[in-house]
């Protein structure tokens, strides 16, 4: 199903012609309205006049996640204050806030993206929603709420927090969709489960789930146990929140909604444009935005994109589920590791939950890593044989799929932090 199937599904010439035409607008203006741009384009000696077309994109100077700290809290919007109707921002781990602001027409556009993504995943105005991203000034609460509404679908507000009552609301209101990052989805599925319940007391079809890695792993295991089809929504607050690509029924690699945002695949040590099914650093330049309109945008998110036709008739380029961050990666020993790649060692192993936690620590010169792993209720602590068993089998799938060796340690269900929102799976203790 499609939201706005004419533009879903225009022709590439005629996608190319209207991402032009918005790319030339959308210099003039930054440059005409937000003194950073000004400064950057006339140090890259790039005048607005220079770019004609979208193939001219890579001319065009960068943007970092500093630029905003600089200008804390409303130095890069590109219209007066009278014009933002809503401000959300986004905590980061280290440095301050990044705030982040909308008009009424962003507003709307951002509802249309949010809207196009609950379509594609088979979504209509029949359905009810049930938002339990965090409100507030995260994005994905309201960014949800607001496409959920644009499609006409009865919205329910929950937010995050109070599993058990989430639980009797998904029950009472017979809710058929789900909005929640995958971890709070496992968490949800585990607590049904301890009171009790299975998938067939609740309504659920669809969960449209995001705002960290996960894995396709990850994603059947849901399925399975919620008996829902689970579909990856990808965004960030910088270039808008949620809705900025989506999959469609084939869930494989998301769709961006290419007509407001341009993907771009750089390799972050050369800055260089890779071409298609090649990995590296996601840029995005937001070529509608009115309040925010960043230009090439450096996320430090790792993917791949892909042009290739889908089968769901969607023109709009494809990007791979993002395997983590360039600054979640760890170096451990020399050697590169993701987080991701250890859970979709753990997900293979049946034994096991989906929960982790993995401490880097630096003895002497050496990096160390040991990973604590949830087994799965029902499986026999106290027999050590088992136990040393399964530790090895993981020590081992560790190993062979990393190439470098960690400390297993096993510990009993429920014991490791459960997360409402991003889980947090890496303490570094070398940074400290
Ligand atoms: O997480 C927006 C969002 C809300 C997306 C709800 C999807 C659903 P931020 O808090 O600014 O915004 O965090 C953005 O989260 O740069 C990625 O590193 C990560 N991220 C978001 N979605 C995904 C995903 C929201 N589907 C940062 N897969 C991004 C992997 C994701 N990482």
């Amino acid at each position: 199903m499609y939201y706005s199937k004419r533009i879903e599904t225009m022709s590439r010439d005629e996608l190319s012609a209207l991402q032009s035409e918005r790319l030339v607008n959308c210099v003039k203006r930054v440059y005409e309205n937000v003194d950073t741009y000004k400064r950057k384009f006339d140090e890259a000696s790039i005048q607005p006049g220079d770019i004609k077309s979208i193939e001219d994109i890579s001319r065009l100077p960068f943007t970092y996640k500093q630029d905003l700290r600089d200008n804390y809290p409303f130095g890069l919007f590109a219209v007066p204050m009278e014009q933002v109707i809503r401000v959300h921002a986004s905590s980061g781990t280290t440095g301050k806030q990044t705030v982040v602001g909308y008009t009424n027409n962003d507003i709307d556009i951002w509802s249309q993206c949010m809207a196009r993504t609950f379509a594609a995943g088979g979504v209509s105005s029949s359905d009810i929603i049930h938002i339990s991203y965090g409100y507030g000034l995260f994005t994905g609460g309201l960014g949800a709420h607001y496409g959920s509404e644009k499609l006409g679908a009865t919205t329910v507000p929950v937010s995050v927090g109070n599993t058990k009552r989430q639980i009797q609301i998904l029950r009472d209101f017979g809710c058929t969709s789900i909005c929640c990052t995958p971890s709070y989805i496992i968490y949800i599925a585990e607590t049904l489960e301890s009171m009790g319940l299975t998938k067939d007391d609740i309504s659920l079809r669809r969960g449209f789930l995001g705002a960290e890695p996960w894995t396709d792993n990850m994603r059947r295991s849901i399925e399975d146990r919620l008996g829902i089809k689970a579909f990856d929504i990808y965004g960030l607050s910088e270039i808008m929140g949620p809705g900025v690509a989506f999959e469609c029924d084939e869930q494989h690699w998301l769709h961006v909604n290419e007509d407001h945002f341009y993907p771009e695949i750089i390799d972050p040590e050369t800055l260089e444009v890779l071409p298609d099914n090649t990995e590296g650093e996601l840029v995005f330049t937001c070529m509608t935005k009115e309040a925010l309109p960043l230009i090439r945008y450096r996320t430090r998110d790792i993917s791949k994109i892909s042009h290739e036709n889908c089968s769901c008739g969607r023109i709009f380029v494809r990007m791979s589920k993002p395997a983590g961050r360039t600054d979640d990666m760890l170096i451990i020993r020399g050697v590169n590791v993701f987080p991701s790649q250890i859970e979709s060692v753990l997900l293979e192993i049946p034994q096991v939950s989906p929960y982790y936690l993995i401490v880097v620590d630096r003895v002497g010169v050496l990096d160390t890593i040991e990973i604590s792993v949830e087994i799965k209720e029902g499986l026999f602590f106290d027999e050590v044989r088992a136990i040393e068993s399964l530790k090895k089998q993981i020590k081992n799938a560790v190993e062979s799929t990393l190439g470098i060796a960690a400390q297993i340690k096993l510990v009993p269900p429920r014991t490791l932090e459960r997360s409402e929102g991003k889980s947090k799976h890496v303490i570094d203790n070398r940074a400290l």
